[in-house]
């Protein structure tokens, strides 16, 4: 896979793809980072990339040109574009599943008010958030995207079976985990998880997801796979006739 940034800081996306996981993964040539400076393609020695809004009002909006200009020279529209900005569609688990499978993302980070309209639905085949808050950029947006999207190529994880046991693989919270000490601050691991029956370490593992998913993030039990009494212990937890 290649991924294609352009950004106004090239140097933020530095650390991240230097760094563990992703730096592997292009080392071992399973991916290749291409991070591009938007002001390099801007057209006057004062390297503009920004004017005001047409209509007034605050905040500057980023100029066509140099947007279109990067994507001519550098041949961007055979890739798959994704503008980053807080109006796009929520970042999942199933979409970044999806953007794996592609042979060339370009990301384009947003700023300011955001991106000129006629060149945003020219380069961006979709808009991604990653959440519902106000960021500086659309950088970190970029960076959390290319991390959840590239553990998944192929090759990239070590044990591919991490991916297939994420928390969110199955809809639901991780359960918790523990390490020795077997009794750390005065407090014993749950002795579910001693003794060595791997049914029995199983069966508290999946209670305790559902137990931490009930407590933090009901809404994800709607779309569970649940089987019959997972549902009845869930009702009893909600009835409050069972603690755990
Ligand atoms: C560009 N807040 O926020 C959440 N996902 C992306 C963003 C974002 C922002 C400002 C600019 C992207």
């Amino acid at each position: 896979m290649r991924i294609d940034v352009v950004t106004i800081f090239p140097g933020y996306f530095e650390a991240p793809l230097a760094t563990s996981m992703l730096a592997r993964a292009a080392s071992k040539g399973l991916v290749e980072f291409h991070v591009h400076d938007l002001r390099a393609f801007a057209a006057d020695r004062h390297r503009t990339v920004d004017d005001s809004p047409f209509g007034g009002g605050g905040g500057m909006v980023l100029k066509p040109e140099p947007v279109a200009a990067a994507w001519e020279a550098l041949d961007l529209g055979r890739g798959h574009g994704i503008y980053l900005t807080a109006d796009g569609r929520r970042l999942d688990q199933q979409t970044a599943a999806r953007l794996s499978l592609q042979p060339h993302l370009v990301l384009l980070c947003g700023h300011y008010k955001g991106l000129d309209e006629r060149v945003r639905r020219r380069v961006a085949d979709e808009e991604i958030s990653i959440g519902d808050y106000v960021l500086t950029g659309g950088e970190p947006a970029a960076a959390v995207l290319i991390d959840a999207v590239t553990r998944l190529v192929p090759g990239v994880l070590g044990n591919f079976s991490s991916a297939l046991e994420d928390s969110f693989h199955d809809d639901l919270l991780d359960c918790p985990w523990y390490t020795r000490p077997a009794e750390y601050a005065g407090e014993e691991v749950p002795p579910g998880l001693l003794g060595g029956d791997h049914e029995q370490v199983q069966a508290w593992r999946r209670r305790q997801a559902l137990r931490r998913t009930f407590e933090r993030r009901p809404d994800l039990l709607e779309t569970a796979q649940l089987d019959e009494s997972e549902r009845e212990l869930i009702d009893a937890w909600s009835r409050g006739s069972v603690n755990e």
